[in-house]
């Protein structure tokens, strides 16, 4: 018997994909399996701790999970702006990676219980995923036919490149799967070259270790030399993506990032900031961390304002603002004048006192 064609499903039952969506269908079981390579890179230590899908990659990385599952919508969301603001970053301004310049995870979100709902209400049985520690969401994507998995780790989809986030829906009914095709980069390494750490020295497999985006949602101390690379990045970093030519379309502007004030999120009150970004990762729940991030890119990015600015901090209650604005002075080369601000003799944390110690000399 031929199988149901999902498209014909959707439209019979008028569910409207968006332009900025795609869906495929992978058959399950897949025989797929990519726990392995998830143990691999924490075998290795270069998932850097985190826990995610690294807490049980036999499970995470594991396709067939679902015995009833007969197969899975891998569902991709492009959330390249239609309209792209041409713009430059001033001094005092950080950047927020493109991901994260609104909660795309709600869209995609949505796009997917609407579409859970729809074959609920028809006796069909569903387990939908998108960023979940359960589950690595590339699974299925190069299988889907959507696109392949680049050197620097990110799905791509030619006309999108990276610029997609990735969700999975099981499903316990067959529809007849979209077909593979054969993508790949072929000898490029541009990303390779544009990351500022050497996080992909090699291809295909990222070393959290050196990576931005990684340690601008760590709760541990950022290495000194990590600080310098942050450079204005206030959350996520791109530079792997915009170096992308799949991902360079006709609308793609290389400067489409958002831009934040960094003095205002450093004075903001923390539970303002949380309510703020409440689709970002924060450490903790805590916005000093988000602070911290504002912080280092200040120093990187510093405007008239920002020296006087930054000795206020040397006051606050927090242990966290305390470390690195001493950092943020040291980097301004303003060390020499510190102690008309601050008193170590009268520093409370031990951390913030040894930071103080390693920098003055
Ligand atoms: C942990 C995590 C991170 C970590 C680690 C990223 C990583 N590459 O593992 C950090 C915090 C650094 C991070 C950063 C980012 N992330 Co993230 N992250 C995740 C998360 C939660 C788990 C990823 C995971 O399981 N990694 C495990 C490792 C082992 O997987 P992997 O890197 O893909 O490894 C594979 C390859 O090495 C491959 N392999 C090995 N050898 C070879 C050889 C060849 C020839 C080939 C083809 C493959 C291959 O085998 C491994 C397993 O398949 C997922 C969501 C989820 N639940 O899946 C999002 C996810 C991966 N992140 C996403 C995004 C958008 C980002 C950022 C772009 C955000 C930003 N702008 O800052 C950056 C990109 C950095 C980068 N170059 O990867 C998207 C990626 C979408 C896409 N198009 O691929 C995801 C899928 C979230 C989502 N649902 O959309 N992220
Ligand atoms: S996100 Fe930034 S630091 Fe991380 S691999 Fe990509 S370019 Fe390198
Ligand atoms: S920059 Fe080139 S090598 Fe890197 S993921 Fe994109 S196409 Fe592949």
């Amino acid at each position: 018997m031929k199988e149901k064609n999902l498209f014909n499903y959707l439209k019979f039952h008028k569910l409207e994909v968006p332009k900025e969506i795609k869906i495929s269908v992978v058959p399950l079981p897949s025989l797929i399996d990519k726990s392995l390579e998830i143990q691999r890179v924490k075998s290795e230590k270069k998932h850097a701790n985190m826990k995610f899908t690294f807490s049980n990659p036999n499970y995470s990385g594991l396709g067939d999970k679902f015995e009833w599952a007969k197969s899975c919508i891998v569902i991709s969301y492009n959330y390249t702006p239609q309209k792209a603001n041409n713009h430059s970053y001033k001094p005092g301004e950080g950047a927020i990676a493109l991901f994260a310049s609104e909660d795309h995870y709600e869209l995609l979100g949505k796009f997917i219980n609407g579409l859970a709902k729809l074959f609920n209400s028809d006796g069909v049985k569903t387990q939908q995923f998108i960023d979940s520690p359960q589950h690595y969401d590339r699974i299925f994507f190069n299988a889907s036919g959507l696109g392949w998995q680049g050197k620097s780790t990110m799905m791509l989809s030619p006309g999108v490149g990276p610029w997609q986030l990735i969700g999975n829906l099981y499903i316990s009914e067959k529809f007849e799967p979209t077909k593979k095709k054969d993508y790949s980069c072929g000898s490029c390494n541009l990303c390779q070259i544009s990351c500022p750490t050497g996080a992909l020295d090699e291809e295909y497999v990222l070393d959290s270790n050196k990576c931005i985006s990684y340690w601008l949602q760590s709760h541990e101390i950022i290495p000194h030399e990590m600080r310098i690379n942050i450079g204005n990045r206030f959350y996520g970093c791109d530079e792997c993506l915009t170096s992308c030519p799949p991902g360079q379309t006709k609308d793609f502007n290389i400067e489409m990032t958002s831009i934040v004030d960094l003095k205002k999120i450093i004075i903001m009150p923390n539970d303002e900031l949380l309510n703020l970004y409440t689709w970002f990762y924060i450490p903790k729940m805590n916005g000093d961390y988000l602070k911290r991030n504002a912080l280092i890119a200040l120093a990187n990015n510093p405007d008239s304002s920002t020296v006087d600015f930054i000795f206020e901090l040397l006051k606050s209650e927090s242990e966290i603002i305390r470390f690195y604005a001493i950092w943020a002075i040291w980097k301004l080369k303003k060390i020499n004048d510190i102690a008309k601000y601050y008193d170590v003799r009268l520093e409370r944390s031990q951390l913030v006192k040894d930071e103080y110690l390693r920098l003055i000399k």
